[in-house]
């Protein structure tokens, strides 16, 4: 009895499976684990933030900010985030980009200053169906838009697992922020702009959310459109 139940409870940790995004992906390769991305709180446990207004919904880094290497890229270039896993629920992902007035290491990121640069929505069917092209992706790959200003950036995964999003409070953030210096960069202006905490509420219509039934006849997209350059 008590062995089943065991194996149960493991059955169920598995099935739970959580991830991080501890790699960027430069030149195609992926990176050494924590290197360009910083430290998140989850390293080791993988759980997801749940609670939008927490400083957390951010980098995820407040239990040791800012230890990571930045690496150089150029504006136009393919970029890329790897999970430990997979993007193993069903869900979409966002990404979001942030210029450090100066050096990014160590730079927090406050303000109104993030801007979409890539995302992977949900595809619907007028009811028929949902599907999440990003669930069960390894990670992803986008390219910088060539008018992208010179300068340090913080690049922030976000992969929002919507499996049990029904109730407020539900859906799960996967997120990390890597570090990259922009070289040979445009004159675009970046945005719109978004602060975190601040860009969400939790009560927005594609993160409070019941995907399983009545399967929903359109979906939208969390936060701002995405800048193209
Ligand atoms: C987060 O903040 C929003 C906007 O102020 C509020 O509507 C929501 O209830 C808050 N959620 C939590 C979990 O505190
Ligand atoms: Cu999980």
């Amino acid at each position: 009895m008590r062995s089943s139940l065991l194996i149960l409870a493991t059955i169920a940790a598995r099935a739970a499976a959580h991830y991080t995004f501890p790699s960027l992906i430069i030149g195609g390769q992926v990176t050494t684990a924590w290197e360009y991305v910083r430290l998140t709180n989850n390293f080791d446990s993988q759980a997801p933030v749940t609670n939008v207004n927490s400083s957390d919904i951010r980098c995820y880094d407040s239990a040791e900010p800012g230890t990571a290497s930045t690496v150089t890229v150029n504006a136009g270039d393919t970029i890329g985030i790897e999970s430990d896993g997979t993007i193993y629920h069903p869900g979409v992902v966002n990404v979001y980009m942030a210029k450090a007035p100066s050096s990014v290491s160590g730079w927090a990121g406050d303000g109104s200053v993030w801007f979409k640069v890539y995302q992977i929505t949900a595809v619907t069917n007028g009811g028929t169906s949902i599907t999440f092209p990003a669930e069960g992706l390894p990670g992803v790959s986008f390219p910088l838009p060539k008018a992208l200003p010179t300068g340090q950036y913080l690049v922030r995964m976000e992969a929002i697992a919507l499996h049990v999003a029904s109730t407020y409070g539900g859906a799960q953030f996967y997120i990390s922020c890597g570090q990259i210096n922009v070289e040979n960069g445009g004159s675009g202006t970046p945005g719109p702009t978004v602060a975190f905490p601040g860009a969400y509420t939790g009560y927005e219509p594609g993160i409070l959310i019941n995907i399983n039934y009545p399967i929903p006849k359109t979906y939208t997209q969390p936060g701002p459109a995405v800048w193209t350059g």
